[in-house]
């Protein structure tokens, strides 16, 4: 293409770009001070599980909307595979590696994340943010390691995944918690997740404030609204059971439900943000904590499944929608995690971060601007994996596997052994990385 044309084109997409920027801002007047900020983050959601990323099975017309007027990640992880490293990652901002939390808590009351870590929450609280919690906390048992001790000012949550309807989990006891304290209330959980969401958006229309949203679903076990409760208390349900009430041929209805259910619950926040004319001046951003199990959702067109290193187990949906601030329908290739959003909300809200791991996307959301190169870590029991550019390391005891993302995104052809040097930079990347943050732990 001859320069001349170029810039012109150039010049032609700018315009429409700020056009497009001009008309939405005249649209939504954002109100002075510090945005309110609302984390929804989705739990077991697989990158092909909404319309806007390919989903043609799941109606998530919320969701989609959410995408259309904000900037959709193509390219965005959870720091763990499963769900407790990456909601450690994301409150902290740092590795989850750092507090020993690399898989899943379960119903012990020993582990956790450490309460002399700095969270979102208390991050936020200098600039005069109040902080709510509503749904699946799993980072320690909220009676020893619960979030009203880590900076919420109001959490309603359960500790792990309980029966959506019983509310009873899978060690046979109510998991339900008010402020730390056991408090059943009745209902389906995503629907008691986004009513509590909602009473709080509109008792805070003037003060900022973080609203965390860990919805339950669509982790199992897979029931919909209208599905029966399946748990009762006293007795254990491990084992097959664990996966709920139904025949397996009903799992994908199910969660079918569960997401669109999920969705309908983003559209309830999203009408409560209007009503509550916060709409202009509130960042809402929406992922996932690791990727769907493949037999009942879907990782399109990634390899791989929860609890994996390969992509379907990390690269999830990621959508932050701000209006007037975030120009609408972006979408972004950058490579970025759950760790980054404590940073992010930190420069967004004016106030100093902790020491953190995560990198700060406000001048990426709000402007554009490229990230900084750098490497990234995974760790989950003995596997390992790097990522830099386009370049992905998996170690496992296994062997070692070299992957260019850019040119094979489904992790199919292992060039370790005509890339001697990139496998030896990255396993020396590892190494140190290691090193710093500690070796694993010991398997229970
Ligand atoms: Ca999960």
């Amino acid at each position: 293409m001859k320069p001349a044309r170029r810039l012109r084109i150039l010049l032609a997409v700018a315009v429409a770009g700020s056009l497009a920027c001009a008309t939405d801002a005249r649209a939504v007047t954002p109100a002075p001070g510090p945005p309110n900020l609302v984390l929804i983050l989705i739990d077991d959601l697989g990158y092909g599980d909404l319309g806007c990323y390919g989903s043609t099975w799941h109606r998530t017309p919320h969701l989609d909307r959410l995408a259309a007027e904000g900037l959709r990640f193509t390219d965005f992880h959870s720091n763990g595979a499963v769900c407790s490293p990456t909601r450690a990652a994301l409150l902290t901002g740092q590795y989850p590696q750092r507090h020993r939390i690399e898989g899943a808590i379960g119903f012990n009351r020993t582990e956790g994340l450490p309460l002399d870590r700095v969270t979102i929450a208390e991050t936020l609280a200098p600039a005069g943010y109040r902080s709510a919690v509503f749904g699946k906390w799993h980072v320690g048992h909220v009676t020893r390691f619960g979030p009203n001790d880590q900076g919420f000012h109001e959490s309603r949550v359960a500790n792990n995944n309980p029966d959506y309807h019983s509310h009873v989990s899978r060690d046979g006891n109510l998991d339900w918690w008010r402020d730390q304290r056991l408090a059943d209330e009745p209902g389906y959980l995503v629907d008691v997740v986004t009513r509590a969401a909602v009473d709080f958006i509109r008792r805070h229309r003037e003060r900022p404030f973080f609203l965390y949203v860990p919805q339950l679903a669509v982790h199992f076990p897979f029931q919909g609204p209208r599905d029966p409760p399946h748990r009762t208390p006293g007795r254990t349900w491990e084992g097959d059971s664990k996966y709920g009430p139904l025949p397996k041929t009903d799992f994908p209805r199910a969660y079918r439900e569960m997401v669109e259910g999920v969705d309908a619950s983003v559209g309830a926040i999203l009408a409560a943000l209007d009503s509550a004319g916060l709409r202009g001046n509130t960042l809402v951003f929406v992922t996932s904590d690791n990727g769907a199990y493949s037999w009942v959702g879907s990782n399109a067109p990634w390899r791989g499944q929860k609890g994996d290193l390969h992509e379907g187990g990390h690269r999830v949906p990621a959508i932050a929608r701000w209006p007037g601030r975030i120009a609408p329908g972006r979408v972004s290739a950058a490579t970025a995690l759950s760790m980054d959003l404590l940073p992010t909300f930190a420069s967004l809200a004016g106030v100093a971060a902790p020491t953190v791991d995560g990198t700060d996307l406000s001048g990426l959301l709000l402007r554009g601007e490229p990230l900084p190169a750098r490497t990234v870590f995974w760790r989950t029991g003995t596997a390992r994996a790097v990522r830099r550019g386009p370049w992905k390391l998996i170690a496992e005891q296994a062997g070692t596997a070299l992957f260019d993302l850019a040119a094979d995104p489904g992790e199919s052809a292992d060039l370790a052994a005509g890339q001697p040097s990139v496998v030896a930079d990255l396993r020396r990347a590892l190494a140190d990385w290691e090193r710093e943050v500690g070796p694993p732990p010991r398997p229970r």
